[in-house]
């Protein structure tokens, strides 16, 4: 009878474990680059990669620290900052920012960004106009030549609830993106509420459309009821992307 052998480890720990490690890597090389003790108003995105930049933060020290405030793209990063013990501010009292790291559903070439996942895109996209540099974290998933090849649902939309279906309905009928479909919670328990109280819809779009992402994020924006899109034009500066062998790729 043939010894009985070890059951090998379920493959999703170690993969989650290896993403977690490229997250880490993107975030903590961001910072050693971009967040310098000049910088005193820094802009923390949001997504679980952020969670790294904060703790890379965290470990620059409290006297550096002391003198900074962080202004969040969200509840979730709010907590964050709050729970690191840093000096939580906000936009309306710092509009200009020195510098923020925000995360990426997929980057392209030329550093567009679908954002949006975590139906935080208004405000993550404000930090990014407020900033003087706006960096992007992620992991080696999210490094795409053109945007819609990966595995987002689409192009996430923030709308006003009134306006939902008739959004949808030009969406579907108008710009192209017949599959899109207003975000639910889950089990299915109504629709996903935006910190800013809106509707998300997530849009997909054929690869020839996404080549153009600025004309498909203006032709979105002109609807009415739409708050904001999650494609991110020509904002970043730079973006990191820790890789599984444990090296940064720089875009
Ligand atoms: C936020 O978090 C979003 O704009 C984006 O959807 C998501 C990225 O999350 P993660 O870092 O978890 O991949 O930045």
């Amino acid at each position: 009878m043939p010894a009985p052998t070890e059951p090998a480890p379920p493959p999703t720990i170690s993969k989650l474990s290896a993403i977690e490690q490229s997250k880490r890597l993107a975030a903590y090389t961001a910072v050693d680059k971009h967040i310098l003790p000049e910088h005193k108003v820094i802009g923390i995105g949001s997504g679980s990669t952020v969670p790294y930049v904060v703790e890379r933060i965290v470990s620059q020290g409290k006297e550096l620290n002391k003198d900074r405030v962080f202004i969040p793209t969200g509840f979730q990063s709010k907590e964050l900052i709050v729970i690191s013990n840093l000096n939580l501010g906000d936009v309306d009292q710092f509009p200009t920012i020195d510098v923020t790291i925000d995360g990426a559903d997929e980057v392209d070439l030329e550093l567009n960004c679908i954002k949006g996942g975590g139906a935080c895109h208004l405000r993550e996209k404000v930090l990014a106009e407020a900033a003087k540099t706006f960096i992007l974290v992620a992991d080696y998933r999210k490094n795409v030549d053109y945007l819609g090849t990966n595995f987002t649902p689409g192009v996430p939309i923030e709308v006003v609830p009134f306006a939902y279906a008739k959004v949808l309905q030009n969406l579907h009928h108008v710009l192209g993106s017949p599959n899109a479909t207003l975000r639910m919670a889950k089990m299915k328990a109504g629709p996903v509420v935006s910190d800013n109280g809106n509707f998300i819809i997530d849009a997909p779009f054929s690869t020839d459309i996404m080549k153009d992402p600025y004309t498909i994020m203006a032709r979105i924006k002109m609807l009415t009821g739409v708050v904001e899109v999650g494609l991110f034009c020509h904002m970043a500066q730079a973006a990191y992307f820790g890789n599984q062998d444990g090296s940064v790729t720089v875009k």
